[in-house]
């Protein structure tokens, strides 16, 4: 049973290692940010409503986000494990999570932290591109994952796994991997 957290500023690689962890695991990856945008592709009510959030790098209202993480956890698919990539990104965020684990008897096994320095993760986001990648915006996202999200490594506290996101790929999913099993 894999229930794991994935989090870490913008541009960290959390999508990157979910999709290898995901095969790795046996549980799928579930990215708020993939969510979202295969809403606004598919031009639904919902991604019209949030495409200007994610084009401005503003976080998209709670309820929103709390109701689709909902959603999507109730799918078969999710009931033996999960890696959540962008989610929880506040601790408003984090204690819906609980309860929403808790109400099916549930718990999160581990909270991965990527850990990155800023300027790093700058340069990989201008590399990248993606409609939210430029300069201002990323900026945006940089300071609003110090004020909103960082403060949930405290709230998890010592469900919380730190790697060192600086590296080859395939390098950073084996001292995931390596140490979620430390972990068990
Ligand atoms: P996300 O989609 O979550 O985007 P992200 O944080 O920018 O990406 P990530 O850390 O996954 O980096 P990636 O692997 O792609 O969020 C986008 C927006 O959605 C938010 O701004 C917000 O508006 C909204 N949103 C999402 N979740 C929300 C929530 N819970 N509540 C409210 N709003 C929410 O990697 C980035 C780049 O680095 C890629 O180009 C990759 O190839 C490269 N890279 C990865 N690993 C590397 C490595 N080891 N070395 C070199 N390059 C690497």
């Amino acid at each position: 049973m894999t229930r794991v957290v994935l989090v870490g500023p913008p541009g960290a690689g959390k999508g990157t290692q979910a999709t290898a962890l995901s095969e790795q695991l046996g549980v799928p990856h579930i990215s708020t940010g993939d969510l979202f945008r295969a809403h606004i592709a598919n031009n639904t009510e919902l991604g019209q409503d949030v495409r200007r959030y994610l084009d401005s790098g503003q976080l998209v209202p709670d309820e929103v986000t709390n109701e689709m993480v909902r959603e999507r956890l109730d799918e078969p698919d999710a009931r033996a494990g999960f890696l959540l990539d962008g989610f929880p990104r506040n601790v408003g965020q984090a204690e819906v999570l609980g309860k929403i684990l808790s109400s099916t008897g549930q718990s999160l096994d581990a909270v991965v932290e990527f850990k990155v320095d800023e300027d790093v993760v700058v340069k990989r986001l201008l590399a990248r591109g993606r409609n939210d990648d430029n300069e201002d915006v990323i900026r945006r996202r940089q300071e609003i994952y110090r004020s909103e999200t960082a403060p949930l490594l405290d709230y998890y506290g010592g469900s919380v796994i730190t790697v060192d996101a600086v590296g080859e790929v395939g390098d950073i999913t084996e001292r995931v991997l390596s140490a979620l099993r430390d972990r068990t």
